[in-house]
């Protein structure tokens, strides 16, 4: 039977994801404009009682400047308007901008219009601001997850945010410059328990270095890439494409994996383990896995990057 990337996706199947997240966002989706700032701002104080975001440098919010300066400058009422209209997805000029930014400047932005409304610069959640009923619900879900999850939860909001994409017709997208690879000196191997298949270790370091170029090396002319949650990133140019935009300075500290013969040569590798984002660091570990299918001659064919249901998960690499 020919390998196929729908074929390629169900590997492992009993890799159990964090379904939880997705569930979730649908539900944080249907709440109104209002409910869903109110909803942010209290699960992101929330979470800062245990941890706290590393604001983006300078480099990169240069590109969302401009829409902040201009949302500095407005009265109380009129900044409100501008946040609520990008969580409707209204068609305004700003939600227009924000929909080109990546999701690392979306979250800058919104990390600075945070800070300005605790500043008082920024109109605040109006004080006493009751969420309904559902809204609540979906906090207290949100409570229950651990923390990996609930970061998730977050991007997904706020990528979510501004003018649809596929709405807006031929657009330039913004994200931050590309940071140059880390010196060999700087770089730093993993190690996997059960597994030494070069092309995975080989995965690994180059990602961990934002060694991109060589990275793409790695993959098949038109091997697939499925980050989580999402449809797969098909092609070599449009997975660099995603590298370059949304995976610098990534930390992935795979644990264990196993791997295995399949069909027509193909080898299909499980490995398990934690990864951390620039905003949190060390202070958040995200349980997920790796799930690789690589062609008779060690090139990946696919890989899908699941978010974990639980930690018991991490020990898991039944076929
Ligand atoms: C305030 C109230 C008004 C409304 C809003 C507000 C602000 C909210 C803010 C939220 C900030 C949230 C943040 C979330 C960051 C989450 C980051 C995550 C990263 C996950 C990355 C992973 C990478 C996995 C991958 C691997 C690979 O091997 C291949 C590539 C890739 C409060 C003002 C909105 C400020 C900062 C979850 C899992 C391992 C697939 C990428
Ligand atoms: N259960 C494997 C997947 O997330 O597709
Ligand atoms: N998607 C990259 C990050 O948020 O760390």
């Amino acid at each position: 039977m020919a390998i196929t990337i729908d074929s390629a996706r169900g590997i492992f199947p009993n890799t159990l994801s964090a379904d939880v997240v997705p569930a979730l966002t649908a539900r944080f989706n249907q709440l109104s404009a209002e409910d869903q700032l109110a909803w942010t701002w209290f699960a992101f104080l929330e979470m800062g009682k245990t941890v706290t975001v590393a604001a983006p440098g300078a480099a990169s919010m240069q590109f969302a400047e401009a829409a902040l300066n201009e949302i500095k400058r407005m009265p109380f009422p009129e900044q409100s308007q501008v946040m609520s209209d990008l969580a409707n997805q209204a068609d305004t000029p700003i939600c227009r901008t924000y929909a080109t930014w990546s999701p690392n400047i979306k979250l800058g932005f919104w990390n600075q219009l945070g800070e300005w409304m605790e500043q008082g610069i920024v109109a605040p959640i109006p004080s006493g601001y009751k969420l309904s009923a559902n809204a609540n619900a979906v906090l207290e879900t949100l409570k229950g997850l651990d923390q990996g999850q609930q970061i998730t939860v977050l991007r997904n909001s706020v990528v979510d945010m501004g003018f649809d994409t596929s709405k807006l017709g031929d657009y330039t997208r913004v994200s931050e410059p590309v940071v140059a690879p880390k010196e060999e000196s700087q770089r730093t191997q993993v190690t996997i328990e059960g597994l030494d298949n070069p092309t995975v270790l080989n995965y690994m370091n180059l990602l961990n270095a934002n060694d991109f170029d060589e990275l793409i090396k790695l993959f098949v002319a038109d091997g697939a890439l499925q980050p989580p949650f999402q449809r797969p990133i098909v092609g070599k140019d449009a997975i660099k494409r995603f590298f370059r935009e949304e995976c610098q300075n990534l930390r992935l500290l795979p644990e264990r994996g196993v791997a295995e013969p399949t069909d027509d040569g193909y080898t299909q590798v499980k490995v398990t383990g934690k990864v951390q984002t620039p905003w949190f660091g060390a202070a958040v570990g995200m349980n997920m896995a790796w799930r690789f299918l690589l062609n008779p001659q060690g090139n990946i064919f696919f890989v899908a990057i699941d978010l974990l249901a639980s930690p018991k998960e991490l020990m898991n690499l039944v076929r």
